[in-house]
């Protein structure tokens, strides 16, 4: 009998610790907030943390800078536009500047790093997933026990999509109608 021999690897999110302060991590959440490790007091020096922002299919992300106290020369928090920090800068943020910054795809990974001396309040920065301006048509095949026909039933379906859409984040920008196919059918059986 052959044997075979599994080897399993596991990679775990890394997750920076500084000065006693957990820091950085994965956010996949529609909106919400995160901060410099022991906001409001004072960051720790060699602070080193990474937040990776995951929106979902057909969003983008979008960062906004609410307080920022950084060591100017020598504290930074860098934005790039994708999953790691080998894709492009979207920009650096130190010293008190307030910014906001859009990725240009589902991805953001967001670092704040410290030098050896001086250490500042940090930073609270609020983040949200919004739609993206590209647009897109979604098809979507709907089930139901009613008469799909009956104009009752294609309000209160409507009315359902939009409602997901809403607790998904996606309402912004978002056009949601029937539409009439070529052969004059709203509906077509599935056969
Ligand atoms: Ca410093």
């Amino acid at each position: 009998m052959k044997q075979h021999l599994f080897i399993l690897l596991f990679f775990t999110e890394a997750w920076c610790f500084s000065g006693g302060a957990p820091c950085g991590g994965t956010l996949n959440q529609s909106r919400g907030e995160f901060f410099s490790p022991s906001y409001p007091n004072n960051y720790p020096d060699y602070a080193n943390c990474k937040w990776s922002l995951m929106a979902g299919e057909l969003q983008v992300v979008s960062l906004n800078f609410m307080f920022v106290d950084l060591e100017s020369c020598c504290d930074f928090i860098h934005m790039y536009d994708g999953p790691t920090t080998q894709h492009s800068l979207l920009g650096s943020v130190t010293g008190n500047q307030r910014a906001t910054f859009n990725s240009s795809t589902r991805y953001m990974t967001v670092v704040f790093s410290t030098d050896g001396s001086v250490t500042q309040q940090g930073f609270r920065a609020e983040w949200a997933f919004k739609l993206s301006s590209k647009q897109q048509i979604i098809k979507m095949k709907i089930q139901s026990s009613q008469d799909l026909n009956d104009p009752a039933v294609n309000v209160a379906i409507l009315e359902k999509i939009k409602q997901n859409l809403e607790d998904n984040g996606m309402v912004e920008g978002i056009k949601v109608k029937w539409r009439v196919q070529s052969d004059g059918e709203v509906f077509h059986e599935e056969k």
